[in-house]
């Protein structure tokens, strides 16, 4: 190498930053609020790495066909800037994956947030320095980045589940897992396709593909209580009528209980008439959406007498809408109470089955007990497939923080200490791992509620801790271990105060083999979590432990 060249990749690493007051791994809705939150309003230097090519998180991945949101589009964004809140159009209730990518590509233009953002680079470790008290951050690419606060950004949903069935390297067909879909699309015409899993996803997928493949496959271990999506395109009258509103439904949903436009009907489902009881139900089911989950009677999720009625409701509502008998019945939900599993949203899902080019196969009954050279063998047989689907969800909350080695004082591993489940103070943080803030993490209400009004309540409030330690001159703040003791028991016990843990869902961890059995996400309600975290942050941070700012760091 000549002298000249070493002088210019001297310049050039000199030039090359790698230290900030923030980085911040994911650029999904968390990680774009969280730049522009730090970066634009706090004024630090701040760094958002990547592992995909695009920006958009879940909306980049999860490009499956029939990928929408089911959550309503004017709460399903941001509430930052009143300017973007009036520029942006929504087109339908229940926006399609492309749109929400569209939305949150505009969002990273508007501010500017592209040049502070490097893709294609994926965290593997972080390892807290005691000595420096700064995040180090190692990324596949080879990258080392320190920074003095690290946000995981991570999304609650984001790492994929491909369940460990012996032989997919034998089959001749492609296969694909919906949160990992190619860019070019797929094109089904003429395959027969196999669908493995029924939730939120597999119900989009299935109808959808139930139009585009010669014949479909769908292999169901568990029915699910899907309720109508209710989807439709907004007009220039309906988008007036909620900008104008913006702030009230804001507010509303900043401090209720889901995050979602629902209330409860403040009343428990015994102190209604049947007919109140039919009325509220259908009026809800006509709608669409999850009113019938999130805006009923308070005490169906707590109470199963309440929930037995409302289950065999919509087991009705089901069984209805199937022209076979036979199929009906492996479609109807009887081993879980309705609203304990995530409710799927569906249009037109039930229909399918009554199309000759659609089977559903029980894989409970006679489970999958391999992948073949030609397709998916069961215990009572085999199915031909061209293509396999795998709508098989994710290894949540907790999966994304496995798949990289944090290591926070003594070296200590997260996932060590997450052994027997997640130990967090209000979902946000761990003790033993300083400044390290979890945005949607496990603990708190997260999956819970709209996560896009859980993430600016998350990020506001990490901001505000940041900008509290830049006020007081304080290095590095942790929870107590009894902070984080008192909130990990709350969090269980709320859950069992409910019927959720006696279901085997994902909100269990049931859905991964080993993982401990733990209700992951808080279930005390968006609106009284939110006062809870305001009131210690009011109380100087009450359950945080703080040290100073060291002389050399000063
Ligand atoms: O994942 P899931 P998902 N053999 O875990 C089955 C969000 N989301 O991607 O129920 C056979 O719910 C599994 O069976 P079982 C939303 O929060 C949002 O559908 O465990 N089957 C189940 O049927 C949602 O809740 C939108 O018995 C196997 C399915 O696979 C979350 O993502 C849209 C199996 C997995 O369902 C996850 O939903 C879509 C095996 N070995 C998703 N392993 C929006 O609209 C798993 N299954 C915003």
């Amino acid at each position: 190498m000549s002298s000249t060249q070493q002088d210019q990749r001297q310049a050039g690493a000199k030039e090359r930053v790698n230290d900030f007051d923030a980085l911040i791994v994911g650029a999904g809705f968390s990680g774009l609020y969280a730049l522009h939150k730090l970066r634009d309003e706090m004024g630090l230097s701040a760094r958002v790495l990547e592992a995909g090519d695009g920006i958009g998180g879940t909306w980049y991945w999860n490009r499956y066909p029939g990928a929408r949101s089911d959550t309503s589009s004017w709460i399903y964004c941001y509430s930052f800037s009143e300017e973007l809140r009036q520029e942006w159009q929504w087109s339908e209730r229940y926006p399609q994956q492309n749109e929400v990518l569209s939305y949150l590509e505009y969002v990273a233009d508007k501010f500017d947030l592209n040049r502070d953002i490097q893709l294609r680079t994926r965290v593997t470790e972080a390892t807290f320095d005691e000595e420096t008290e700064r995040w180090e951050v190692r990324t596949e690419t080879g990258d080392v980045v320190t920074a003095r606060f690290l946000i995981a950004a991570l999304g609650a949903l984001s790492a994929s589940n491909v369940p460990d069935i012996p032989g997919i390297e034998n089959f001749a067909g492609d296969w694909y897992h919906t949160a990992e879909w190619p860019h070019e699309g797929v094109d089904f015409t003429g395959k027969r396709v196999g669908v493995i899993g029924t939730g939120a996803t597999g119900t989009q997928v299935a109808t959808e593909l139930a139009e585009q493949a010669d014949h479909l496959t769908v292999f169901q271990r568990t029915p699910n209580y899907a309720l109508p999506l209710g989807n439709h395109p907004l007009d220039t009258e309906d988008r007036r009528r909620y900008k104008e509103n913006y702030e009230e439904i804001w507010e509303w949903v900043r401090h209720n209980f889901s995050g979602h436009d629902y209330d409860l009907i403040g009343k428990n489902l015994q102190e209604a008439t049947p007919e109140e009881r039919e009325r509220a139900f259908q009026e809800r089911y006509d709608r669409g959406g999850f009113g019938l989950w999130l805006g009923n009677y308070d005490d169906l999720l707590e109470n199963r007498e309440a929930n037995d009625i409302v289950s065999e409701w919509v087991r009705e509502k089901i069984q209805e809408r199937i022209d076979d008998p036979v199929t009906a019945e492996k479609l109807t939900p009887r081993d879980h109470a309705f609203g304990t599993k995530r409710v799927p949203l569906e249009a037109g899902y039930y229909e399918i089955f009554n199309r000759d080019n659609v089977k559903l196969v029980d894989v409970k009954k006679a489970p999958i007990l391999e992948i073949t050279e030609t397709g998916l063998r069961t215990q009572d047989g085999d199915y031909e497939l061209d293509v396999l689907v795998f709508a098989t969800g994710f290894d949540a909350m907790t999966g994304p923080f496995e798949r990289i080695d944090i290591r926070g004082r003594g070296g200590e591993l997260l996932c060590d200490k997450w052994a027997e489940g997640p130990r967090t103070y209000l979902g946000l943080m761990s003790a033993g791992y300083p400044n390290l803030f979890t945005i949607t993490g496990p603990q708190s209400p997260s999956v819970l509620t709209n996560i896009p009004v859980a993430i600016e309540q998350h990020v506001d409030w990490v901001s505000g801790a940041i900008q509290y330690m830049l006020d007081n001159g304080l290095s590095v703040v942790e929870p107590t271990r009894d902070a984080e003791d008192e909130w990990v028991e709350h969090s269980q016990e709320v859950a069992y105060a409910t019927l959720f843990p006696q279901s085997a869902t994902w909100y269990m961890g049931a859905n991964i083999p080993g993982k401990p059995q733990v209700f992951l996400p808080y279930l005390g309600g968006l609106g009284p979590y939110r006062q809870k975290c305001d009131e210690v942050a009011a109380n100087d941070y009450e359950g945080f432990a703080f040290a100073n700012q060291k002389e050399t760091n000063a």
